[in-house]
């Protein structure tokens, strides 16, 4: 069975427990709180020494790290990651782009700004993280505007790591308001069977603690 490092409000991490979840494989959860600095113990560190997670341990004991490569480790044979050699390779555009110049912006305004409060320390990058997001967000917009997922005509692992940080940009002071194509494509992705909401716990999961795992 895997075993995933995750923290329960981590965008990077909810894009891996959402894949899980449609799949519908069982696993073991360890929840790490990067707030409490668990990332950042020598155990933690012996595990993934970049420090983060999501983490993935599969059953041989192989530790696997960085989300987009766990999505597509975990998607390989399954629906969610096509099998034609051009539409992979822009399921992989896509996921680059996300991890180059989404995620970068939207997720880090909505943690500096939301999970730890701390609009002070970072006020000289805000302007920034607006300018950088909103242009992710207009290009998705374009994208989804004249096709239902970003590739193809069913969700990949490449709507789910978008999906992760897009549908809570509004915590990171994003206004979604403007960009009616990815709203419509939130709510296609999150009405779908098997679909979780972060603050959720699919059904097939099994959660220890970080001193067991
Ligand atoms: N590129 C990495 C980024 C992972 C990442 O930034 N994880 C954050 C939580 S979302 C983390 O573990 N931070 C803890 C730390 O930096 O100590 C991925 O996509 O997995």
């Amino acid at each position: 069975m895997f075993t995933l490092y995750s923290m329960q409000l981590s965008g990077n991490s909810y894009k891996v427990r959402l894949l899980l979840a449609r799949l519908g494989v069982p696993y073991r959860l360890v929840e790490v709180d990067i707030l409490k600095g668990e990332t950042r113990t020598p155990e933690f560190l012996a595990k993934n020494p970049d420090g983060h997670v999501p983490l993935l341990e599969l059953e041989g004991g192989h530790l696997l790290a960085e989300s987009n490569a766990i999505l597509v480790y975990l998607a390989e044979g399954t629906r969610y990651m096509p099998a034609d050699k051009l539409a992979r390779a822009e399921v992989l555009r896509w996921m680059f782009f996300e991890q180059h110049s989404h995620e970068p912006a939207i997720a880090a305004a909505r943690f500096w700004l939301h999970l730890v409060n701390g609009r002070e320390l970072r006020i000289n990058e805000i302007d920034q993280w607006m300018e950088q997001g909103y242009a992710a967000l207009a290009l998705m917009e374009r994208h989804l505007s004249a096709h239902d997922y970003f590739v193809g005509d069913q969700a990949t692992v490449a709507d789910f790591a978008l999906y992760a940080h897009t549908h809570v940009a509004p915590e990171g002071d994003f206004d979604l308001s403007g960009f009616p194509a990815v709203n419509d494509w939130l709510t296609r992705v999150a009405g779908e069977p098997g679909h979780v909401a972060m603050n959720a716990i699919s059904g097939a999961t099994t959660r220890i603690s970080l001193s067991q795992a």
